[in-house]
Parts: C-alpha cells; sequence; structure tokens
C-alpha cells in the first residue's frame, strides 16, 4: 500500500484515501499451520476426549515446561482465572501489591479473590512496578506482590524477589506478554513461586483462550493442578476449594498448532519491529521502545511513547489520524486500573502515589504487528506517523477546526 501522505489533504482524516483498505489491528491472531489444526480437531473428535486433563492438554503442558525449561505447567482456560488460582493456592489474602500500569484482569483477579490490590507506580523506564517504591507499600497486611513484565519485559525480578524474601511475602509475576522471552538466559516462567502466561487469541501464541500457570515449586504444583478441578483429587474425593479453571482439547490443540510455529512468528514480529524502528527513530518525539539483545523477546507489541511537546500532537491526535487510516492503534493500558471501577470508587486517592502511571497512559500507544502484517505496511504506517507528526502545529489546527466544526454543525441541528 504504498499511499505517501505529502500535504495535510493526503491524510485521511482530512478527507484522503485511507492508508489502507481494510481495519489493521493490535491482536489481531496468529493461525499457524491450518491443516495441522485441522488433523487435531478430528483426532478429538475421534477419540471422543474433549477436555478434563484429555492428551493434547497433557502434550502443551509438557511443551510449554519443556521451552520455559520449568518443572511444572499447569494449563488453564485463561490467565485471568490461572491468576487467582495461583493466589488462592499460595494463601494470598489481606493486600497484595500489584501495578496499575497493566491489564486490568491482574487487579480483578486480587479484587475478585477478596483481596485489595496495592496499586504501585511504575519506573517509566521499564514500564515495569518500580521496586524501591514496592518496598514503601508493604504493610502488616500485605501477603504478596504480583509483578507484570509489561510488554514482555522483565520486571525487576532480583529486586522484587528479594523484598519478597526480606518480607516474607509471596512474588507472583502476571507473565501473560512474557512467553518465549528470558530475563538474561533464564526463560520467564522460573521466577517467584508462580508466572501465569496468556493464550490469548489476541497473543502472539494462542490457543483460542487458554492461560499456564508454571512453577518450580513442587510442593505448590500438585494443590495448582487439583484446584484448577474444582478440587478432585479422586472420584469422590475433592480437597481443596476449587474452580473449574481447565484447559480444553480444542484450546490445547489449538496451541501445539501455533507452537510449532513459534520461530517463525517470533521471526515475523521482529522484522516488523524493525521495520517500525528504523522508520520511526527519525522522528522527533516519537520513541520506540527497546528490547534487549540481551534477553530472548517475542516482539509481540510494537509500544510508542508519544511526546506532544516535540510532536506538536498529543498520542490521542495520533490515534484519531491512525484510525483514519484504518490503523487500529490501541492505547492499552489507558486509563490505569486504578481509575476503573472497582478501584476509583474504592480507592479514589490511589493516583496521587502514581504519577508516572498517569503520565505514561497519556503517552502510550501500540501499533498492529504479527503474522497479517507485512514490513512494507509497518513502513506505510511509520509514513502516516511521520507526516502527521512533521506537520504537527498544522495537525493541530485542523482538529480543532473540525471539532469546531462538528461542535456547531450538532448545535444547529439542536436548534432546527
Ligand atoms: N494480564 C495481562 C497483563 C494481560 O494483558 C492480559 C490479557 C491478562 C492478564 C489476562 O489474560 P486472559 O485472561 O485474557 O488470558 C485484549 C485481550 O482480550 C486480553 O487477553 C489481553 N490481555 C489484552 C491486552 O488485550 P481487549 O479488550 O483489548 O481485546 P479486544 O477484544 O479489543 O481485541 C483486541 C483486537 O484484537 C481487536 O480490536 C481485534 C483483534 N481481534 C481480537 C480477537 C479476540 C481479532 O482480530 N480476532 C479475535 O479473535 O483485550
Amino acid at each position: 500500500m504504498g499511499n505517501t501522505k505529502r500535504t495535510l489533504d493526503d491524510l485521511a482524516i482530512f478527507g484522503g484515501v485511507p492508508a489502507f483498505d481494510e481495519k489493521l489491528h493490535v491482536g489481531r491472531p496468529n493461525i499457524g499451520d491450518r491443516r495441522r489444526l485441522l488433523e487435531r480437531f478430528e483426532d478429538i473428535l475421534d477419540r471422543r476426549w474433549l477436555t478434563n486433563d484429555g492428551p493434547y492438554v497433557q502434550e502443551f503442558e509438557d511443551q510449554v515446561a519443556n521451552i520455559v525449561g520449568v518443572r511444572h505447567c499447569v494449563a488453564t482456560c485463561n490467565a485471568t482465572v490461572g491468576l487467582e488460582i495461583a493466589i488462592r493456592a499460595l494463601g494470598l489474602s489481606g493486600e497484595v501489591i500489584v501495578p496499575s500500569m497493566t491489564f486490568i484482569a491482574t487487579a480483578h483477579a486480587l479484587q475478585w479473590s477478596g483481596i485489595t490490590p496495592v496499586f504501585c507506580d511504575i519506573d517509566p523506564e521499564t514500564h515495569n512496578m518500580d521496586p524501591a517504591k514496592v518496598e514503601s507499600l508493604i504493610t502488616p497486611l500485605t501477603t504478596g506482590i504480583v509483578g507484570v513484565h509489561l510488554w514482555g519485559r522483565p520486571c525487576e525480578i532480583d529486586k522484587l524477589q528479594e523484598i519478597s524474601t526480606r518480607h516474607n511475602v509471596a512474588l507472583v509475576f502476571d507473565a501473560a506478554h512474557a512467553f518465549g522471552c528470558s530475563s538474561g538466559k533464564r526463560m520467564i516462567g522460573n521466577f517467584g513461586d508462580a508466572e501465569v502466561f496468556s493464550f490469548h487469541a489476541t497473543k502472539f501464541l494462542n490457543a483460542f483462550e487458554g492461560g499456564a500457570i508454571v512453577t518450580n515449586d513442587d510442593d505448590l504444583a500438585p494443590k495448582l493442578r487439583l484446584m484448577k478441578n474444582f478440587g478432585f483429587s479422586g472420584y469422590d474425593e475433592v480437597s481443596y476449594l476449587g474452580t473449574n479453571g481447565k484447559m480444553n482439547e480444542t484450546s490445547a490443540a489449538m496451541g501445539i498448532t501455533s507452537l510449532e510455529s513459534l520461530e517463525d512468528i517470533v521471526a515475523v514480529n521482529r522484522t516488523n519491529y524493525e521495520q517500525y524502528k528504523e522508520s520511526l527513530d527519525r522522528v522527533p518525539g516519537v520513541s520506540i521502545l527497546h528490547y534487549a539483545d540481551t534477553n530472548r523477546n517475542n516482539y509481540q507489541y510494537v509500544v510508542l511513547e508519544v511526546n506532544e511537546t516535540l510532536t506538536g500532537i498529543s498520542r490521542d491526535e495520533l490515534i484519531s489520524i491512525l484510525w483514519a487510516e484504518n490503523v487500529m492503534a490501541r492505547r492499552y493500558f489507558y486509563p490505569g486500573c486504578h481509575r476503573m471501577e472497582p478501584y476509583r470508587s474504592l480507592y479514589p486517592q490511589a493516583g496521587l502515589a502514581l504519577r508516572e502511571t498517569e503520565r505514561l497512559v497519556e503517552r502510550v500507544l501500540l501499533l498492529p504487528t504479527g503474522t497479517t502484517i507485512t514490513p512494507s505496511d509497518a513502513s506505510t504506517i511509520s509514513g502516516v506517523i511521520e507526516a502527521a507528526v512533521s506537520r504537527g502545529c498544522g495537525v493541530q489546527q485542523r482538529l480543532a477546526g473540525l471539532a469546531t466544526a462538528a461542535a456547531e454543525g450538532s448545535g444547529s441541528g439542536w436548534e432546527a
């Protein structure tokens, strides 16, 4: 799609032809080998074993454990329930420290379990929880810390581990973004008491819906396994309070099929990321999130920070421009969990201690990547961003004009 934007009129928001005929989404699923998937579906139907620890679930668990190099993997129906199970199996209660800069599921898993999420601010460089701030939030009621490896970039694991050990509180990682990633030589999944992956459709590696709790704790693992199956330890024996957190066979079949394409998907993500980086590094005021070469990365998120002082347009204005071009950029995780219900009503003062989170959620935007996006698409999208930013003031004036016209238009409609 070589749709170059030379003048403001070329931007679709001002009447130009959109850069893409169809919408490009953040989180468009990667579909592996369709034929292999359908063969596996046939198998499932032939075997008439649809769920409840079936052979594909077991194979998926083995493969995930192998890739991560972890002793135990318990597949779940999604990461949210995986987090709830991990939290309960570890006996968390009272208060648990968690970032607000995360998908709402991280906070909800705690609140759903009757635990108070205590929101911690982030380090603006890493976007992850700031360990120094974690320490200051520990109270006699604290029973745990839930770190989130945001965008797949590892938390400051050693520091969080040291705090958790010193205060004798549990450490869990929401690793929803971080399957296939490492912290140095060690794969994510081996840290804290347990880590939880997501294999939701929008994740680079998907099982339609799915998750997995991984741990090296031999005592915790059987508990997790029983809890995801109502606590059943035998046909007529229930040993714990449990839930239905089981992954089903079709999800596992999709998961296994996706795993066969793991390296290919990461390679596509990396190529797209590099194309975005090359094109956007020359655009002042727009910075693309860096992935350290010392870690393994899945490159599933292309994250930009927009500095309005330098670009002349705000992040939200840039999103409107991109949407008009059919580029459905997202502003994850605006406005921060603490400004969503029930937290904004329960903890109306939380934002006072979340300055960096509140700054970041105004600046971040995510661009489409994955196997439905080509480097040429990435280059075209970057071209739109460059065209808008290089004429930032003019764009802002025209957007203000459009807003005024729309307001006047709706005003005259009302009067009529
Ligand atoms: N912790 C963290 C840090 C997480 O990011 C997440 C999930 C979780 C925990 C919980 O994991 P799970 O319980 O879900 O396993 C999406 C996903 O639903 C969510 O899983 C994910 N994080 C989050 C970052 O993104 P939404 O509300 O933005 O989804 P939605 O429906 O707007 O989908 C995004 C775009 O993807 C759509 O605009 C179109 C495209 N899409 C989506 C689906 C489902 C498709 O093209 N096809 C599809 O089938 O949350």
